[in-house]
Parts: structure tokens; sequence; C-alpha cells
């Protein structure tokens, strides 16, 4: 069982599963692989002291040899990952809509493991790059392991498998040089991008803000493809899955991101890490949009084209159930990253539409753990093993685990009765009329690029669209070729000629003809009917989103002098809603308050960084804060936060004047707290806004 701080949970089934495999050192004795004990680990053997080394030193080369062994390839996406434990619960049965055991009955826990990732990065890249975010979860149901294999995006670049090689090929560092690491601001990215125009949908979100998540904590998952749910009747319904952050869908800034990636590349890691080791468990709210199937074909975009959503608009996404992630790992390697996800583990009650896309990857995900996990037999590593007995003729591989026992490996067999024996009620695929010639092209009803890319644009708001036009500058901007900057200018115009027209004007391409600076509603040239929709999806843009204090690190800024009973009663009052307070001082160690009262400085301003936290809180004393103006680094640190637009507190604003000057910001302004009776309040009002667009930075 886990006794983790802040794990209140006695721990899950799959926790109990996997404990025999678990090995503590804590204490016991130095062996080698066989289990002899070991005298002496440090010096190899020789032939006297200065001498050639023996091969016959086993321990050494038993040793060498698994350490010249312990990296496996990493995945050739999504390779920068991190998981967690956690469990699943239903609010309500789903039983009229679908059979799957684990959305039955609202007391059953299902234990799930997820792993968030992002796609292009090598596993030793940053986490906050601009990159779409993997949002992957493993249901370890009673009716075998379930895979919910998703993005936090929820569309994709391409509508056929066939093209992912080069789509993948294309996005990732160059191949004659391996440059640029986790980036798509290269020329091989935007080549393929003009050169394939169904990616005009998917290039949009990649371009917003949407590939900058605050945490993992904050973004939404989607299944993406088109799935279906069918009942204990056989009634089958189209379903697309969604996962909705309880912490709200709250992104970074384009600077902020970049300075993460060097000041510290595991920030996203680590805040899941620490909010599981807090307590601060991540949830997500398990949401379907279910569609009749004689719905089909009511909309103006195909329901199985996954470069197209369903509007929430038109289809509401009806919220089921929760998951909450609340164990972390034991072991990276072991869990993390030998787990292997396939979005054709199903379960009864579910099963695939025929998504071209979702087609293709049935064959890759299990096609790529046998080079990746060495060998066919990679559901008996722990991690991976589901809850239930698993009983089949397969036999032997590499690395081959389960002792079966008996003479029969196969069916139909007379000896052992014939078990193990298909049953009536396990699972069947759903029994689709399928009619048509053997072709290899695209539907129709799959040719229309822009006008959802042109329905996300308008959805936007001013801020969210500045930012997505300054994305475009810069990874244009670092485009080399010419030709492959216009082709993107004018294919973007398609989606709106003002995004067009100020992207050209950074990137010295050539303004669409007649840039008016209209929305994609002209530009999609009449095409703007995705379904009835009047041009425009509130659910898309991240403004209206949850907004809370929980989990958001506030920088305390303070000296010895700081006002006592103020930072005491601050304090408290952001750690009442949740947030977290943490000193950041010139050094670390005890500060002493201008009642004698004790302060710790986890942070310094060597240690630390603005970018680091979500607010600031200049601590009240006038010793504190001339301490602190006499230091550039506390005001770089201000600086730093007033761009980011985060929230600013300093309870007296004649005290913080000098502090203020040094770092040249306004005593007033959008974000910027100050004075008042409920300070605390007025503090943790603003830091749970996430940011203060309203700012002029
Ligand atoms: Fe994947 N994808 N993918 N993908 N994908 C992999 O599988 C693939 C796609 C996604 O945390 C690989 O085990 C093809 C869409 C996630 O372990 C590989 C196609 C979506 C993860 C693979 C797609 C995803 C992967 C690499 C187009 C969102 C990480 C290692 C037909 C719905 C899972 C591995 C984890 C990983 C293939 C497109 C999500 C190569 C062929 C669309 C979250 O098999």
């Amino acid at each position: 069982m886990s006794e983790k701080p802040g794990d209140s949970r006695i721990g899950t089934a799959k926790e109990e599963q996997l404990q025999p495999f678990t090995v503590d050192n804590d204490g016991k004795k130095l062996t080698t692989n066989t289990g002899l004990h070991v005298a002496e680990d440090e010096h190899s053997l020789k032939a006297g002291v200065r001498g050639p080394t023996l091969m016959e030193d086993f321990h050494f080369r038993e040793k060498m040899t698994h350490f010249d062994h312990e990296r496996i390839p990493e995945r050739i996406v999504h390779a920068r990952g991190f998981g967690a434990h956690g469990y699943f619960q239903v609010y309500k049965s789903m039983a009229e809509y679908t059979e799957a055991g684990f959305l039955q009955n609202p007391e059953k826990e299902t234990p799930v493991f997820v792993r968030f990732s992002t796609v292009a990065g090598s596993r030793g890249s940053a986490d906050t790059v601009r990159d779409v975010r993997g949002f992957a979860v493993k249901f370890y149901t009673d009716e075998g392991n379930y895979d919910l294999v998703g993005n936090n995006i929820p569309v994709f670049f391409i509508q056929d498998a066939m093209k992912f090689p080069d789509f993948i090929h294309a996005v990732k560092p160059e191949p004659h040089n391996e440059i640029p690491q986790a980036a798509s601001a290269h020329d091989t990215f935007w080549d393929f991008v003009t050169m394939n125009t169904e990616t005009a949908h998917m290039v949009m979100w990649a371009m917003s803000d949407r590939a900058l998540p605050r945490s993992f904590s904050m973004m939404e998952g989607f299944g993406v493809h088109t799935f279906r749910f069918i009942n204990s009747q056989g009634k089958a319904r189209f379903v697309k899955f969604h996962w909705k952050p309880v912490l709200g869908v709250h992104s970074m800034v384009w600077d902020e991101v970049q300075k993460l990636g060097g000041k510290d590349p595991d920030f996203q890691r680590r805040a899941m890490w620490e909010a599981i080791e807090n307590g601060d468990y991540p949830e997500f709210e398990l949401g379907v949009q279910l569609l009749e199937e004689e719905d089909e074909f009511k909309f103006g975009f195909d329901v199985l084209d996954p470069t197209k959503l369903w509007p929430e608009e038109l289809i509401p996404v009806q919220i089921v159930g929760k998951m909450t992630l609340n164990r972390n790992t034991d072991n990276f390697f072991a869990e993390t990253e030998q787990i292997a996800f396939h979005p054709g583990h199903l379960v009864k009650g579910i099963d695939f539409t025929n998504d071209p896309l979702l087609q293709g990857r049935l064959f890759s995900y299990t096609d790529t753990q046998l080079s990746r996990l060495g060998g066919p037999n990679f559901n008996e590593i722990p991690i991976n093993r589901p809850m239930c007995p698993v009983h089949n003729n397969q036999r032997d591989g590499m690395h081959r685990m389960t002792i079966n026992r008996g003479t029969t490996a196969y069916h139909k067999n007379s000896i052992a009765g014939n078990s193990p024996a298909p049953s009536p009620d396990g699972y069947r695929h759903y029994q689709e009329k399928v009619d048509g010639r053997v072709v290899q092209e695209r539907s129709d009803s799959f040719k229309d690029h822009y006008s959802q890319a042109a329905l996300f644009w308008n959805s936007m708001s001013e801020v969210e669209k500045a930012h997505i036009v300054s994305a475009f500058q810069f990874e244009l901007g670092k485009v080399k070729d010419k030709v492959i900057r216009q082709r993107a200018v004018d294919m973007f115009a398609n989606v709106s000629r003002r995004l067009a027209a100020e992207i050209a004007d950074a990137i010295g391409a050539t303004p669409p003809l007649e840039a008016k600076g209209t929305d994609g509603t002209e530009a999609a040239g009449g095409k703007m009917d995705p379904g009835g929709m009047s041009g425009a999806s509130p659910a898309l843009s991240m403004m209206n989103s949850v907004k809370t204090a929980r989990t958001r690190k506030v920088a305390v800024l303070a000296g010895d002098g700081f006002c006592g009973p103020e930072v005491r009663a601050t304090m408290d009052a952001l750690r009442a809603a949740g947030a977290q307070p943490e000193v950041v001082s010139l050094k670390l160690g005890t500060l002493s308050g201008d009642d004698g009262s004790p302060l710790e400085a986890a942070h310094s301003f060597l240690t630390s960084d603005s970018v680091l936290f979500d607010a600031i809180y200049v601590a009240g004393g006038a010793v504190s804060i001339g301490t602190l103006a006499k230091d550039k680094r506390a005001a770089a640190f201000l600086q730093e936060a007033f761009q980011h637009y985060k929230a600013i507190g300093f309870s007296k604003p004649e005290e913080a004047e000098p502090l203020l000057q040094l770092a040249g910001l306004p005593a007033a302004g959008p974000g910027l707290i100050s004075g008042g009776d409920d300070f605390g309040k007025a503090l943790t009002e603003a830091v749970a806004a996430h940011r203060h667009w309203e700012r002029s930075c």
C-alpha cells in the first residue's frame, strides 16, 4: 500500500497487483542478479593493483552488461512523457448507451494510468515547447484494459494514416543535421503543411495558446476520432470523448514557455508530481458527445473526418464521470516508459468507426511495441497487465513470463475440454453494413479544409487571435525558403485574410489579394457553414474557462523586516484558496519579521525565477522592501511577471514605491492589487483570474 504523503486513499487494485513486482533496497545486502551476496563493488578484479582487469570478474561483467543495455528505443512520437496512477468513476450508469462495464456503476472505482506527453521532441526535450500534448489513459477494467489514447487538441493534422510517417518526418528535426529539437518552426514542417492543406485546422490550434498549456491538469483531452457506443440491445451511436480539467483550461505565453525551457525543462512533470505529493490531485471530468446513427449526414462536415470537431453548441458534451490522479509512480522506467497504449485495446460496448486515421492507428501501436519493448509479450509487463485473468493459446516469444500449464495450446481441442473457449457474451465487433468499391481515394466529404479552421479563428478572443498571429510570425519567420513562406500566407488567407495579411507583414511576404482585414466568414468563400453554426463556437475560446487559485504558485518577495501580521494573513488567505505561496529572497535561510516572526525563504533570486510562478506578492514592511529595492534581480522578477500578465500584489503602494520605480512598473492597473481592507481576498481573486490580458505590456 502507498504511504506517500498526500495519498489519502488506501490504494488501488492496480497498486496491489504491482506490489509483488516492487523491490525495496533499504537495509539490504548487495547481490548479483542471481542472488549472490557481493563483497566488493568499487574495484574490478585485477592481476596486481596496477594490472589488467580479469574477465573472471563476473560481478563487473554483469553490472556493465546490464548498464550497456539499459536503454530501449524511445517512442517515435510522444517520446517525452510523464505518467501517474489514479481512478475513474462514472457519475451515473451509461447503460442506455453502452455495455462498457466501467461505465455502469457509480460506486465502482476503475484504476487508471495516464501518460501525458509532447509529440515531436525526444525523451530529453523540454516540457514547455509549442506542441500538441498527448493525453493517453489506460483503464484497468474488470473486462480487460481499455485505452483512450487522445490528445489535448480535438482534431488532427491529416485525414489518412498513410500520411502519418510523412507528417512526422516533416515535423521532427531535419534529417541532415537533426535540428531543430522539439520545434515546428522549420522548413520541412511548413513545407508539409502548405503542400497538404488538410492540416489547416489543426495548425490553427497548434499556433494557438492550446499548444502552450500551463500544466497537464489545466488542459482538455480529446479522443479525436469518432468511436461507437453500443448498448446491450445492440443499438449503436457515434461518440466523441472529451476530458474537461476541473481547474479549467489555461495556457502560458510564448516568451514564458521559451524561458522555462531553460530555467526548468521539467516544469510540467515537476508540477504534476508535486501536486500529487501535496494531495492536489489532478482531476478531469469525462464528457461524451453522442450522435444517433441516422444523424450521420446531417452536418456540413463528415463526422468521420478527424480534422473536424463537433461544435459543442451543436452536439452538447454530457459530463458522465471523473478521473482523479492520486499516486505518483514508483519507477519512471518500469511504469511510464514501459506502458504500452493502443487505441485497439477496447472493451465490450465500445467500437471503432471507419475514420481512416483511426484504422491505421490500429496497426501501428502494437507494431511499434514489438521493437520498443522487445517482442510480443509486452502485455505481461506489470504496468500493462490487465486486472482480469488472461487465458489464450498464445505462447512463447521473447521475455515470456507466464508459465502456462497443460498440453494444449490450440483451439479447438478435445484434450483440455476445448478450453480456453470463446464465450457467447464475449466481445463482438459491431456489424456495420459496408458497401463500396476497393479504391485508394479520399471521400469528397473530407475535402473542405478551411471552414472549421475559420470557425476556430472566429471563435477566438482578440487576445487569443493576437497570440495566434505572433505564433505564425515566429514560426514562418524561422522558415528560410521564401516560397514556403509565401505559400503559407496564401494558404491561411483561406482562413482569414486579416490573419494572412498580418503574417505577411512580419515575414517579408506579399499580403493576400484584397487584404481587407476581414475575418474567416468572407475568406472561406461562402463555405462557412460547419453545420448550421453562425461562424463561431464560444466553447473553443479559453477565455471563459473555470478560474481558481488552486495549485497556483505565488512568489512572496521578502527580506528581513517584513510586516509579520500582514504576511501571515495574506499567505493564509492564499493557502485557504488552495494557492501555494513560497518565499523568494536575496538568499536562502530564515528571515525575521518586524515583529520577530520567522519566515523561511525557500528560494533565492539565484535558484528561482519569475517564470516559475503564477503571481507575485511583495511582502509589506518598509525595511524589507528597501532591501529588495536595492537588488535589480527583484525588479527583474517583477518586470517579467508584469510582462506575462500575472497578478502582482503589494499592500501599501507608497511603501512599495521604491521597488516599483526600480522595476518601472505603475502602481495601479489590471492585476496590480494594492491596499484595501481585504487585501488577501483581492490578491487571491487576481491569482485565480490566471492572467490579466487587459494589461498593455
Ligand atoms: Fe499516435 N502513435 N499515431 N496519435 N499517439 C504513438 O505509439 C500513430 C494519433 C497518441 O503515452 C506511437 O506506443 C499513427 C492521433 C498518443 O505512450 C505510434 C497515427 C492521436 C501517443 C503512433 C497516430 C494520437 C501516441 C508511438 C496516425 C490522438 C503516446 C509510440 C494514423 C487521438 C501514447 C507508441 C503514450 C503514440 C502512431 C495519430 C495520440 C507510432 C500511425 C490522431 C497520446 O504507434
